[in-house]
């Protein structure tokens, strides 16, 4: 098996019209959750993923669980618990440059995730380990859960992929900044955005980010810089990469976990750092141009379409 992430996903559901929520009457439900975006982007380009957590015993638990194994990504890890809910959030599209999210997951079935939910012989499968900084931001026992996971991971010898994730909605800043460094120092590669960069370090500056979080002990950092590409960054190498041309941004939202499931993509073809970082900005930029987080996900044909920035025809008869 090749990767490995255990986090909560929802269903999403969003206004069919932008403006605010207030005025809406029909919503979009899809399926969403950052650990899951990425999984689902590292099948659909032919890897090998399994996903632990926990869902409510309920309808949107169901349509989660049957969404997710029809992407190919095994869910025998995944527990459904009567008592418990299914996470919900809302996906406002105020206006063309602001989307805001509204979430209704406090107690839910995967905020009760603890490390007994852990089979330590299923995880040592996986040659990676990817994490976000949402699930310790969950609750306590996720905190918890969170860092006997990655020190037992390391142990193994996973190599564990950190995306931050910052979610200030659920958490203390302070709790928060202090998690997420405890993480960074126990990851191999981190994945941050520049505004976690400020968040945590009180820094825009990309190479900056970047050489703070390799002295936390992070081996490897692709900093996100949006339109721009990525800043990636070793002791021994750094540089720039972006995506093959520019694309009409359509929904923002689950860019990030796209880059992700690109940048161990090509790790797992033991590709360079500058082609993972490339690769990584291409499916990020794919997912921007359709709603939802996973459904611009591409596969391998439509990665290497984009890719080589082929003019694609607008109808085909
Ligand atoms: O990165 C996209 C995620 O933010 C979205 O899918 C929902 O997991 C989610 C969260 O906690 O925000």
């Amino acid at each position: 098996m090749d990767v490995l992430s255990i986090g909560e996903t929802m269903v999403v559901l969003s206004p069919e019209e932008e403006g605010p929520m207030r005025y809406a009457s029909k919503f979009q439900a899809r399926v969403a959750g950052a650990e899951t975006n990425t999984l689902i982007g590292l099948a659909r380009l032919g890897h090998k993923t399994g996903w632990i957590s926990r869902l409510g015993d309920d309808e949107f638990g169901h349509k989660i669980q049957s969404f997710v194994r029809g992407e190919g990504v095994d869910v025998s890890q995944v527990r459904l618990h009567e008592e418990l809910d299914t996470g919900v959030f809302f996906k406002e599209k105020v206006k063309d440059e602001l989307t805001r999210v509204y979430y209704y997951r406090k107690g839910s079935a995967a905020s009760y995730m603890s490390f007994n939910d852990i089979d330590m012989g299923y995880v040592e499968q996986f040659k990676y380990l990817y994490v976000t900084g949402i699930t310790p931001a969950l609750s306590e026992s996720c905190l918890s859960m969170m860092f006997k996971l990655l020190r037992k991971a390391k142990e193994t010898g996973m190599l564990i992929v950190f995306d931050p994730n910052l979610r200030k909605k659920l958490w203390k800043e302070q709790v928060a900044r202090e998690t997420l460094l405890k993480m960074i120092s126990l990851s191999d590669i981190v994945l941050p955005g520049v505004a976690e960069g400020a968040f945590l370090f009180n820094e825009e500056n990309e190479v900056l980010i970047a050489k703070k979080i390799l002295s936390l002990g992070a081996q490897t950092v692709a900093v996100k810089l949006g339109d721009k590409g990525a800043y990636y960054k070793t002791e021994k190498e750094s540089g720039y990469a972006r995506a093959a041309k520019p694309v009409v941004v359509k929904d923002p939202v689950g860019a990030g976990d796209g880059f992700a499931a690109g940048f161990i993509s090509a790790l797992l073809h033991k590709q360079t750092l500058k082609e993972a970082t490339e690769k990584a900005c291409n499916v990020g930029a794919m997912v921007t141009t359709v709603q939802g987080d996973v459904e611009g996900l591409p596969n391998n044909k439509e990665l290497k379409l984009f890719m080589r920035s082929e003019k694609q025809e607008d109808v085909s008869r």
